[in-house]
């Protein structure tokens, strides 16, 4: 009897051998260097290695695969423009060892779901198409004609083309991304969810209803002039690194840095620059001049006891609003005053957690900045009322008039390399009704008008019955999404899972009753086709489009490119039936270029600006003060604080990543900045909490969440205690999102609710 599907989704109870230290009080500098070539040495090829070095995210290079923080359109250092992650983001992915035929023959799928995702990820790269027949205990080699024809006949066999999910992750290029999305409209669906939906959709959403834009309006200069720079509910050493670098710029300049923050995360208290030989020897730049350590989901909270004094100056004083600009260029001024009104601000301070000595510091830093940018990632928006954190911090922005003009603005810091260009080109369950009339006018189709799933929807939908064939382009759905084992039973009731990949993991292991694996080639390596070398292009957090070009040999000859697979896909499915010529766009995928510069905005001449250094950027109206809203004006919004409220036992959870992994990918098992070192089933709390709970630092212990009822459990972890606020927890994503109800999510965004979890802890 094979293991079930829960089973299976979940990651292995077993411990390593934890130790904990004091953590750090500076990032980078000569450790960060050399953990980062040590890694690199370790799993790539050492000529791969320096090649890769040199390569990096310089002009005509490739793209750094980690995250999306942009690059600067001016000067690159010479001494590489990357950082630790970055390095160990390459590493991952140009692996020397190789998952072949011959794996796959010696592990069953069992076998595999029974390893931790580290050695799961340190299997190799996958090498070849891999099926699972049904009823097999283990995969077989496929070829790739059959391959393609496998999927076609699935999707062709369905009752209507609703029943097919088609998820992206933001590392697919915009290109890859363009065609795949153009190939399901033209099945018939709109069902594209994406990794957006469980990360910045709640920031999409709020800006684009207060400001007219989905995405940020800052660009990377800006960062260097603002007077002001608040870090909200992000973790840049780790995730955003060369964020660090400017945010040390802006200091330099005479900027202000205030971060709120749970945790008081070592990168936003002190930088040691890594490509600045002077700072490596006289030590590093303090970052933070006030750490707001806020309660869990106390962000509204604390945004609205700032406003209130704010009202309460200018009411006194004047000239602390920026009048003009509210007059000329927001709607709602009024109905937000009156509202805001209605609060207190002693409730709203004691709602955040925060004391008045650093409540005054930071509020007298927002007082006097002019130029106020504010950057946020998933501390904002994982929480059922994360489109309200955002919005009330547009409300902050739009008084001071820091908005589209120098050193101001919104900077919501995006997450995968191009999840931000994914959904420029397409991929969007809710694409605008302008976007699918281009995509009719231009091909002949008329692409359904009706809303496709987000993540959320395609997992019921999967429960119930009414999607049967799930497609992956990258990712790790089951390890990536909330309620594990719920999510588990949806996969294994489709009749064929797929998944387009360059590492093996946990999402090969939870199938539906047939299954591929379809291995692509990584960023890093060559990609030639018919016409020669081709480059591809990639969308930064800041909105410029530049291109990308691998460097290394391919790690197999068996392996596709993410275009090639696509289009080979859509001429297997849609047959005669299609008005598009697929396989030419493979030969050249300059012609994808053509075709997205004359079907999404801002894309004019895009083959020849893709060839500037340092590419070219894609027009935004906030910038420029053009609010391309309701109201044709930037919104005030009315926003309402939170009313979750914890029982005695009970902490709010949030789930957060180590140093050392990327999403679902486990490089290591450290988490040096947090001075956790060899294990992740860890639960971080409160001194005051272990000892009011009679616990042990280190006591093994399990959690468990209810949400409407339902009961969900997590077990054994390791206390550790950690200089947290009273009656807020922290653990690793993904071990614990099995705790994660699916019917927890933002409001307007469903983005899962995976950083706002309320739980208790029990004694093993
Ligand atoms: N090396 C590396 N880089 C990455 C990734 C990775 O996994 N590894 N992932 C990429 C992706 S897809 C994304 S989306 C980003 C994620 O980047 P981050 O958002 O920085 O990642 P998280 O670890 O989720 O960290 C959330 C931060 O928010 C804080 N926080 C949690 N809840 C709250 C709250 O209620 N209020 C406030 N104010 N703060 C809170 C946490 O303490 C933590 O510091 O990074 C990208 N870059
Ligand atoms: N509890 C909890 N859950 C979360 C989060 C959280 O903070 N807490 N964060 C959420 C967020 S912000 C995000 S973005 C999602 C991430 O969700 P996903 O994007 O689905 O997950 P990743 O771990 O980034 O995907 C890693 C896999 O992508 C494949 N891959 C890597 N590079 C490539 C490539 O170039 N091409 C292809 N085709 N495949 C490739 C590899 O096989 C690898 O195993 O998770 C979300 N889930
Ligand atoms: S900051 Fe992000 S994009 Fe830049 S090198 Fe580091 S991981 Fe790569
Ligand atoms: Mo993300």
């Amino acid at each position: 009897m094979s293991k079930s599907p829960i089973n299976k989704a979940n990651t292995p109870e077993s411990f390593n051998d934890l130790k904990i230290k004091t953590p750090p009080t500076s990032t980078a500098g000569f450790e960060a260097l050399k953990v980062a070539f040590g890694h690199a040495i370790k799993y790539m090829k050492l000529t791969d290695t320096f090649k890769i070095s040199l390569k990096m995210n310089q002009k005509g290079g490739f793209d750094c695969p980690g995250c999306a923080w942009p690059d600067p359109d001016d000067e690159r250092s010479t001494l590489g423009e990357y950082c630790e992650n970055g390095l160990k983001a390459i590493a991952e992915e140009a692996q020397n060892k190789l998952v072949t035929a011959d794996f796959f023959l010696k592990h069953s799928v069992d076998e595999l779901a029974g390893l931790s995702d580290f050695e799961i990820g340190k299997s190799g790269r996958l090498a070849e198409p891999m099926f699972l027949e049904e009823e097999a205990t283990h995969y077989k080699p496929i070829s790739w004609k059959d391959a393609f024809n496998k999927v076609g006949k699935h999707l062709n066999a369905l009752s209507h083309p609703d029943e097919a999910v088609f998820y992206t992750s933001g590392r697919t290029t915009n290109e890859a991304a363009f065609l795949y999305q153009l190939f399901v409209r033209e099945f018939g669906t709109a069902n594209l969810p994406d990794c957006s939906n469980m990360c910045h959709e709640a920031s999409g959403a709020a800006l684009s209803e207060t400001l007219g834009v989905g995405k940020g309006s800052v660009v990377l200069d800006d960062l260097y002039k603002a007077d002001l720079v608040m870090v909200i509910g992000q973790n840049p050493a780790t995730n955003h690194p060369r964020m660090l670098s400017a945010l040390e710029k802006c200091k330099n300049n005479g900027g202000k840095i205030i971060a709120i923050n749970p945790l008081p995360e070592a990168g936003l208290m002190k930088f040691t620059n890594p490509q600045n030989p002077i700072k490596l020897l006289t030590g590093g730049t303090k970052l933070a001049d006030v750490f707001v350590p806020i309660t869990i989901n106390g962000d509204v909270a604390f945004t609205k006891a700032v406003l209130l004094k704010l009202l309460e100056k200018e009411e006194a004083e004047g000239h602390v609003f920026d009048k003009a600009f509210i007059e000329k260029h927001t709607y709602g001024y009024q109905a937000f005053v009156d509202n805001l009104k209605m609060y207190d601000f002693n409730e709203c301070l004691k709602l955040s957690g925060i004391s008045k000595n650093i409540f005054d510091e930071a509020f007298n830093l927002i007082l006097n900045s002019d130029n106020i940018i504010i950057c946020w990632a998933m501390g904002l928006t994982q929480h059922e009322n994360a489109v309200d954190n955002i919005r009330e911090l547009v409300n902050l922005l739009l008084l001071k008039g820091s908005i589209g003009k120098e050193g101001a603005g919104t900077c919501p810091v995006r997450g995968h390399s191009n999840v931000q260009g994914d959904r420029t080109v397409g991929i969007w369950e809710a694409a605008p009704q302008a976007f699918l009339d281009k995509i009719e006018a231009k091909y002949g189709f008329k692409p359904t008008s009706k809303h496709g799933y987000s993540v959320i929807d395609a997992i019921k939908a999967m429960n119930e019955g009414k999607a049967k064939v799930f497609f992956g382009l990258g990712g790790n759905f089951i390890s990536a999404v909330p309620d594990t084992n719920y999510s588990a039973k949806g996969l294994a009731n489709c009749n064929l899972t797929v998944h387009v990949s360059t590492k093996l993991n946990r999402s090969h292991l939870v199938t539906g009753k047939e299954a591929l694996i379809l291995p692509c080639l990584g960023r890093s390596e060559k990609d030639f086709q018919k016409s020669g070398q081709q480059m591809q292009s990639v969308e930064n957090s800041m909105g410029v489009v530049s291109s990308t070009k691998g460097v290394l040999e391919p790690c197999s000859n068996s392996l596709k490119s993410e275009v090639a697979v696509v289009c080979n896909i859509a001429y297997a499915t849609l047959k005669d039936r299609t008005k598009i010529n697929w396989l030419n766009y493979v030969d050249d995928y300059s012609l994808v270029r053509e075709d997205i510069q004359e079907v999404v905005e801002g894309f004019q001449d895009y083959n020849q600006r893709l060839n500037q250094p340092s590419g070219f950027y894609l027009p935004n109206g906030a910038r420029k003060r053009k609010f391309k809203t309701a109201t044709g004006k930037a919104n005030f919004s009315i926003n309402k604080l939170p009313n979750w409220k914890l029982k005695d036992s009970e902490l709010i959870m949030m789930t957060i990543r180590s140093h050392d992994q990327f999403n679902t990918t486990i490089y290591g098992l450290n988490d040096r900045y947090r001075g956790v070192f060899n294990e992740r089933r860890i639960i971080f709390m409160n001194r005051e909490d272990i000892k009011e709970r009679g616990l042990q630092e280190q006591q093994v212990v399990n959690l468990k969440s209810e949400f409407n009822g339902v009961v969900r459990k997590a077990n054994h972890f390791k206390v550790v205690g950690y200089d947290i606020p009273k009656n807020c927890c922290a653990t690793y994503f993904p071990e614990t999102n099995v705790l994660v109800s699916i019917d927890s999510y933002a409001h307007t965004a469903k983005t899962p609710a995976s950083k706002s979890i309320i739980i208790t802890v029990s004694v093993e």
